[in-house]
């Protein structure tokens, strides 16, 4: 079973798209085992984002991820890294496809709406960078 990592940015948040969000992915059959709100201080948000540390939208990026809360979330299942990427869409939701998440909810390609782990591998470093062991659940999702 494969764990990935969202976050409900902060113009989902302030939106009110949280539930929805999290709606169309346990609506995937993916298991919701973690979730937490939170203010990213400039040094999660820049350890989150190390791999972008280089291009020319780094400091637009943590500051946008700084600027008001987000919703953490972590999702359980079979390939659960790419369904929920797919579920996303597209980076930029000019290009994203409507009944995608960015495709119906995302402004602009910095207010996309949600991150999501891009792979098994990212998903266990930010899984671990959110959450503690001791906040992830189990338990038999039901349907
Ligand atoms: P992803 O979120 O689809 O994985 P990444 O390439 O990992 O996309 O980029 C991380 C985030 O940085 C994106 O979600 C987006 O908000 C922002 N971003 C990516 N490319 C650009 C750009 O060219 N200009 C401004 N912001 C960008
Ligand atoms: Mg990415």
């Amino acid at each position: 079973m494969e764990k990935s990592l969202i976050l409900v940015k902060p113009d989902g948040v302030e939106r009110g798209l949280t539930g929805s969000i999290i709606s169309r992915l346990e609506d995937l059959g993916l298991k919701l085992v973690a979730v937490r709100m939170l203010q990213a201080d400039r040094e999660l948000a820049e350890h989150h984002y190390a791999v972008h540390r280089d291009k020319p939208f780094f400091v637009d990026l943590v500051n946008y991820i700084t600027s008001s809360p987000i919703v953490a979330a972590v999702f359980e299942g079979e390939d659960a890294v790419s369904r929920i990427r797919k579920a996303c869409g597209a980076t930029d939701p000019a290009k994203s496809e409507k009944g995608t998440i960015r495709g119906d909810f995302g402004l602009d390609i910095g207010r996309n709406t949600i991150h999501a782990s891009d792979s098994p591998e990212t998903a266990g470093v930010e899984v671990e960078t959110f959450f503690n062991a001791e906040n992830i659940f189990s338990y038999t999702r039901l349907t």
